[in-house]
């Protein structure tokens, strides 16, 4: 199981926020989370641009602020409402762009009327005049980015954050310009290349839909039979159905028993769990992990470390560890936070007994016996497979949708060679060099062999075959009589078309291109752009100046979701009783990716803020990683912060007897406990803690760490934060709420 929290890529890139005159970062911590890219943030603010952070803590990049605001866990969507209702009302909007660009901003400014700046303060806790004067500081400082990361998208409103964020850009008109953007920081190396692989259980490689005709397309590039795709699943229908996610695979093997929620796998349990590169620990409801661990009949971990999944269990037999590689020992493709590919070079051969992860997979696909079907296209005449050009050249064949069509082993390597022959603020190559005229790593959407790369998403103000493009048309014509094209005058320049246009298709494509097939080439294109193996569509669009994504309305309205416009909802273990009846959860949902996942029920059964008064807020150190696993294996890095600890307001801590390095308890409403030791900082609220996650080792007190093979201990051990994080997971990815929860402290 690979790893993808939270969707989402920058639109445009670091060097590029340079260009920004104000900075709005909610839900991100770069100067310790990404602090090689925060440079480019320093940068900006030298140049004159406005910083402005809201988080519930007063962290190391509120430290950098010029604006800076101590918002209650959860309530972003209030507070950015609370934007855009003093935005309209002042006229700070950018008029044009929504009339022009955008659909659906009219139920928005509705819904933002309600937001007035008392509401908003008495919600968030954040003072009616800072809301104010941060509002009136980023509308008039223009082009303006939003930043954020885990602290927008761990809530079970998760998915609504992320899409009230680009609203507030759109109403502003800062989407598809330099300088502007969302702009979302990716956690992990190539966490946006696993999740445009499809490491998500609801899609194809490519966010290609889980249907038949995708499932066909993908047949055909792969030469197999659909009939035999098929046939590997339990029914056919089976083939469509998202699977399980790393957040809720331990409901799998536990399947309903003792008070657990129920599953829908066909009628059986999970059996077993492969852990690629993933620590287990580092997921909410620990005490459920251990239980679901238990319960497998095999567990494979496929890491350069123990993975702690195999010291939390109780399990005796089954458990496997294979040990990886390192990707210093591989090569291949990665992306970047800013969708560019990077190709990497190995620079040992594996060392030991150890095995990249590719070779372990393909070994899988052996014994399960898929290996001669998935790899047919990628074999050479005598069966060998060119690894990973291959595979990097497999995905350029088949992945046009999002554009990594352009993306050979040639070009990427050739970047990786010339790295310093580019500029940081434009990523273009420099004239008189092998990479001139294409932008670093070639940021996706890149249509053809031929295709520089887009480095700003959405930016009609250049043409196509210099990375201009629109909004795609993805969801229609038409919504409620209302046209998803974009007004006239306002495609990428220089282009077959002046105005909106349809995704391309067999059917269309004469009309918008204004083009004649040849009979040739009317016989071997695809059904549409993003299923045309032949590649005609992509040529003849660029050749026209024409996105083959078409050129929409960006859609504020998504008329699929559980909640059309974003809406706040309190999280489900909200500290304020009051606005969880006002603003409830979510209705449960029977069968969230196969599980059944508690939302109001949960939230209404008891007054949780009566016995858990305090607010758990949890993240990341700059010295740790993750689950912790590769960090607290180094003697140096732990020597930083040896023991897992908590921050504790000096106020809270005194009215609970508690001094700096005394030990406390920490429980969960869910009867979960940990203990770990009181660190007495001014940073949190003092209705609040925070507990890094980067520890595992104990379970609620006991020390596990005998399980550790010899000599694999790390240096540093203790409790794992999501031992007691809360139960509650986003109503559309299913990311565990592990930023909005309630807490009891305990002297220990
Ligand atoms: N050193 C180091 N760097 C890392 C990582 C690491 O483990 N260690 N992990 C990488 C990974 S995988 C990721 S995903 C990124 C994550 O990068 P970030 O998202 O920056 O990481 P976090 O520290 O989890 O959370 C960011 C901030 O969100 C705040 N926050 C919590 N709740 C809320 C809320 O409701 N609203 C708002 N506005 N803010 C809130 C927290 O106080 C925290 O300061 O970092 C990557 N970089
Ligand atoms: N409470 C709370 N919990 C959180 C978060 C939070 O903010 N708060 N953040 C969440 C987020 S955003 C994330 S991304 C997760 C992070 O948590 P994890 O995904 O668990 O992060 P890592 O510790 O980086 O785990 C990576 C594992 O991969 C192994 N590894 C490294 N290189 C390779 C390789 O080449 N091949 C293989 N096979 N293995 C390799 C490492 O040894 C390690 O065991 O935590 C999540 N959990
Ligand atoms: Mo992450």
């Amino acid at each position: 199981m690979a790893n993808t929290w939270g969707y989402g890529a920058m639109t445009n890139h670091l060097g590029d926020i340079q260009k920004a005159k104000s900075i709005f970062i909610i839900g991100a911590n770069p100067a310790v989370n990404h602090p090689v890219g925060f440079r480019h943030f320093l940068k900006a603010k030298e140049n004159g641009s406005k910083l402005i952070v809201v988080d519930p803590r007063y962290t190391r990049t509120a430290a950098k602020a010029d604006y800076f605001a101590q918002i209650r866990p959860g309530t972003d969507i209030p507070f950015m409402y609370g934007m855009i209702n003093l935005i309209l009302q002042n006229g700070w909007e950018d008029k044009k762009f929504i009339d022009d660009r955008t659909y659906g901003i009219d139920k928005i400014r509705e819904e933002a009327a309600k937001w007035t700046p008392e509401v908003v303060e008495d919600v968030t806790g954040v003072p009616a005049a800072t809301l104010k004067e941060i509002t009136e500081v980023y509308a008039k400082n223009r082009p303006g980015s939003v930043v954020w990361a885990m602290g927008l998208t761990q809530h079970t409103i998760g998915s609504s954050n992320t899409r009230i964020a680009p609203i507030l850009q759109l109403v502003l008109g800062n989407m598809g310009v330099e300088g502007g953007g969302t702009n979302i920081l990716r956690g992990h190396d190539n966490v946006q290349g696993a999740s445009d692989m499809a490491n998500a259980p609801d899609s194809l490689p490519g966010y290609y839909a889980k249907n038949e005709g995708s499932w066909k397309y993908f047949a055909k590039m792969w030469g197999v039979e659909y009939e035999w795709l098929q046939k590997n699943f339990v029914k056919p229908e089976w083939m469509f159905k998202p699977g399980f996610t790393l957040a809720r695979w331990w409901a799998g093997p536990l399947n309903g028993k003792n008070g657990n929620d129920p599953i829908e796998n066909a009628g059986d349990a999970l059996k077993a769990l492969i852990v690629i590169g993933n620590g287990i620990t580092s997921v909410a409801q620990q005490a459920k992990i251990q239980e679901g661990l238990d319960a497998l009949e095999l567990l494979v971990l496929v890491d350069p470390f123990v993975n702690d999944a195999g010291v939390i269990t109780n399990k005796k037999d089954n458990i496997y560890l294979l040990p990886a590689a390192t990707q210093f020992e591989t090569s291949g493709t990665v992306v970047a936070t800013n969708r560019s590919g990077q190709w990497r070079s190995q620079v040992v051969q594996p060392l030991y007994e150890s095995k990249p992860d590719h070779e372990v997979l393909f070994e899988l696909a052996k014994r399960i016996g898929f290996y001669d079907e998935l790899t047919r296209t990628i074999r050479d005449s005598e069966g060998k497979i060119n690894w990973p050009e291959a595979a990097t050249a497999e995905i350029a064949r088949i992945v046009k949708s999002i554009g990594y069509t352009g993306w050979t082993p040639e070009r990427l390597k050739r970047h990786q060679e010339n790295w310093d022959k580019f500029d940081e603020l434009t990523l273009m190559g420099k004239p008189g060099t092998p990479v001139e005229g294409e932008y670093y790593g070639l940021p996706w959407p890149c249509w053809t062999e031929k295709h520089p790369g887009s480095p700003v998403l959405y930016n009609v103000n250049v043409p196509v075959m210099k990375g201009g493009m629109g909004f795609r048309n993805r969801f229609g014509l038409e919504h409620e009589g209302v046209s998803q094209l974009a007004a006239e005058g306002s495609a990428p320049v220089g282009g077959a078309q002046s105005g909106g246009y349809p995704q391309i298709t067999k059917e269309n494509i004469e009309e918008v291109l204004g083009i004649t097939l040849t009979d040739e080439e009317r016989e071997k294109i695809g059904a549409s752009w993003a299923t045309d193996g032949s590649g005609i569509i992509a040529e003849k669009c660029m050749e026209a100046g024409i996105a083959p994504y078409g050129n929409a309305r960006a859609r504020a309205i998504v008329w699929t979701f559980a909640d059309q416009i974003p809406l706040h909802r309190e999280p489900i273990h909200s500290p304020r009783t009051d606005l969880a009846k006002k603003y409830p959860s979510f209705k449960d949902k029977p069968n969230h990716y196969r599980v059944f996942t508690k939302y109001e029920s949960l939230q209404q059964s008891a007054d949780f803020a009566k016995d858990f008064p305090v607010n758990l807020v949890t993240g990341r150190l700059v010295n740790l990683s993750g689950a912790g696993m590769e960090t607290r294996a180094s003697k140096y890095l732990t020597r930083l912060t040896p023991e897992m600890f908590a921050d504790i307001h000096p106020d809270m801590a005194k009215s609970y007897g508690i001094n700096d390095g005394d030990m406390v308890w920490i429980h969960s409403p869910e009867g979960t406990k940990i203990k770990v030791k009181a660190r007495l900082v001014a940073s949190v609220k003092s209705d609040s803690i925070f507990l890094p996650f980067h520890w595992a080792g104990y379970m609620q007190g006991v020390d596990m760490t005998g399980n550790f093979p010899d000599g694999t201990k790390p240096y540093s051990v203790g409790e794992s934060a999501n031992t007691v994080t809360n139960y509650g997971y986003d109503i559309v990815t299913q990311i565990p709420e592990t930023k909005g929860g309630l807490c009891r402290l305990e002297k220990a």
